[in-house]
């Protein structure tokens, strides 16, 4: 899978993708990352990549120019128009279906938006998708893009080191992580729970599923509902 990301920001995207299981997915090649400076596809002598919102008001807009330029050279690249992921407060929601449903495609384009924004007509021209990653106002579209390319590179084969690790945990079946615990059996005054060293496999797996199930009732009684409604009614 190849990432394209479109940004005034590029070192904030190196940094965090060359990082921990990104860094690994980029440097084995099961990601191929190409971020894209879109400075460098300005025409104008000084760099200028921003003007003033037509109409008046706070901010600079995103000059269209430079941004449909480095998409040409994206779509030559490619050989066919990917799909434009625009990162904004405005777009859908971004979830686990969504991350699920980007992971087949074989190139994303991801544009980050700064200032005030980005001149609407090269947005109608080429952006596919609107996501948000949450109703929260961030100062750019670099860290949602960081959060959508993590989701769904771990859902990539070979990403993740264990096979089955990216549907066993949360939200694969609709429910919340178990608790897990480690070395030694007893700390802080408090002990390892007893089935975890049992060596009962069966046992272990109903203590996880119910475990699962109370915390995810507890703390995402929102998520319970949809699950009670789909495995229980
Ligand atoms: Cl995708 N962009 C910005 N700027 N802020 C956000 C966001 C995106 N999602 C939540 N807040």
């Amino acid at each position: 899978m190849r990432y394209y990301v479109m940004t005034l920001f590029p070192e904030m995207i190196e940094q965090a993708m060359s990082t921990s299981i990104m860094g690994r997915a980029v440097s084995e090649g099961f990601i191929e990352l190409k971020v894209m400076n879109i400075r460098d596809f300005t025409l104008d002598k000084h760099g200028k990549v921003d003007d003033y919102p037509y109409g008046g008001g706070a901010g600079m807009v995103m000059e269209a120019e430079p941004i449909y330029r480095c998409f040409e050279q994206i779509c030559s690249e490619v050989g066919e128009r990917p799909r434009v992921v625009y990162l904004t407060p405005q777009g859908d929601v971004f979830s686990q279906c969504m991350a699920k449903d980007f992971s087949a495609e074989s190139d994303i384009v991801f544009l980050c938006g700064h200032y005030e924004g980005v001149d609407e007509r090269v947005l109608e021209e080429i952006v596919t998708d609107y996501v948000s990653i949450g109703d929260y106002v961030l100062t750019g579209g670099e860290l949602p893009a960081l959060v959508m390319m993590d989701a769904i590179a771990r859902l990539v084969p070979g990403v993740l080191n264990n096979e089955d690790s990216a549907e066993t945990e949360s939200f694969s079946d609709g429910l919340l992580e178990y608790p897990q615990y480690t070395r030694p059996v007893e700390i802080l005054g408090r002990s390892v729970p007893e089935v975890l060293m049992s060596g009962h496999h069966e046992k272990i797996r109903q203590w996880r599923q119910e475990q699962s199930v109370q915390r995810t009732r507890e703390r995402r009684p929102d998520l319970y509902e949809q699950w009670a409604e789909e495995n229980l009614r």
